[in-house]
């Protein structure tokens, strides 16, 4: 708390200068910092850090897209970067999203726009079922016989990168157990087939595979956990609840191109790999996040800045849409 103390009092400060002058964005600057990742988190407006890469994070809550007019300002070291070297709204990405919002039915609709709904299996009343959940309604999966169906190709869309990502509340560890793969299984989000471990691969062109495993105890049983994965030039990356938490990296390499049905809450085919629990809100992208993790509802413009060594000044400045903008030092 004594770190997080002068925060605070600079927040009040620079919100009482915002009240006076009447801006139409926050903007202050200050020294932030975490003992862990250096990673900050400050509302729209600006921070100042020291060292490193710089990657500019700006969120919202995916009401609107983000484009690039929402930064208004950043500079490191004095300079814009705006527009380097990536920026983009992973809205854009969308391959997937599926909210199982719905009440009552067999569709768990996709509410990306792309048509990839899924069909609830088996046959209801024997179905998964819609129950309160993270965000509004989601599915219970028996660990039994329960999975959601999605027959478009979804792999055909993935090709160099590509993230993964839901709200999980396991009642039971179930080998195999899986939160969303494809029937053909060239990526997955799952329980391991004999231990207590979840874990995400990505399979790639040439058959080889990056894996990484979440520390043991994640997901928690019992409890809403956002686990998710991206992809990108041979690296995969995992978080749980938007923390970085393992990572495995290959050479450069495409993702495998596995044509056939996907599956959320159900395994590979044969009735194997049920998952015993909740899912709400998955989301698969054809991109990777970099190091940004998407939470549920959120989309995101981001900007890498390779640093130097030596102290580098970030100042973001954003529109008053925004919801959160970040720097991190790494
Ligand atoms: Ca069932
Ligand atoms: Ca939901």
């Amino acid at each position: 708390m004594k770190a997080i103390t002068p925060v605070i009092a600079l927040v009040m400060l620079m919100l009482i200068t915002v009240g006076m002058v009447g801006i139409a964005f926050v903007w202050f600057t200050g020294i932030f910092s975490s003992s862990t990742n250096k990673s900050v988190l400050i509302p729209p407006g600006g921070a100042y850090c020291d060292g490193g890469d710089i990657t500019v994070r700006v969120l919202n809550e995916g009401s609107s897209v983000i484009t690039g007019t929402d930064i208004l300002v950043a500079d490191v070291d004095g300079t814009s970067v705006l527009g380097t070297p990536f920026m983009g709204d992973m809205k854009n990405y969308f391959i997937g999203q599926w909210k199982m919002d719905e009440t009552s039915g067999i569709v768990a609709m996709d509410t990306s726009g792309n048509g990839n709904d899924g069909t609830l299996k088996p046959s209801c009343p024997d179905c998964p079922q819609w129950v309160d959940a993270k965000y509004k309604k989601g599915l219970k999966f028996d660990g039994s016989n329960d999975y959601t169906d999605i027959t478009n190709e979804l792999s055909s869309g993935i090709t160099d990168s590509m993230t993964l990502g839901g709200w999980v509340r396991p009642n039971a560890i179930t080998n195999y157990g899986v939160m969303m793969r494809p029937v053909n299984g060239n990526f997955w989000l799952q329980w391991s087939s004999t231990s207590n471990y979840f874990y995400g691969a990505v399979f790639r062109s040439d058959g080889s595979d990056v894996r990484a495993n979440f520390p043991a105890g994640v997901p928690a049983l019992d409890k809403w956990t956002h686990i998710s994965m991206s992809y990108e030039k041979g690296v995969l990356k995992i978080f749980a609840n938007g923390v970085q938490v393992g990572s495995d990296s290959k050479p450069v390499m495409n993702v495998k191109t596995m044509f056939g049905s996907t599956r959320i809450g159900g395994g590979a085919g044969g009735g194997s790999g049920q998952l015993n629990g909740l899912i709400d809100e998955v989301r698969l992208y054809k991109r990777s996040t970099g190091d940004v993790n998407i939470q549920p509802g959120q989309s995101a413009v981001v900007i890498n800045y390779p640093g130097t060594e030596g102290r580098h000044a970030t100042r973001i400045g954003t529109s008053t849409n925004v919801a959160e903008a970040s720097v991190t030092c790494a």
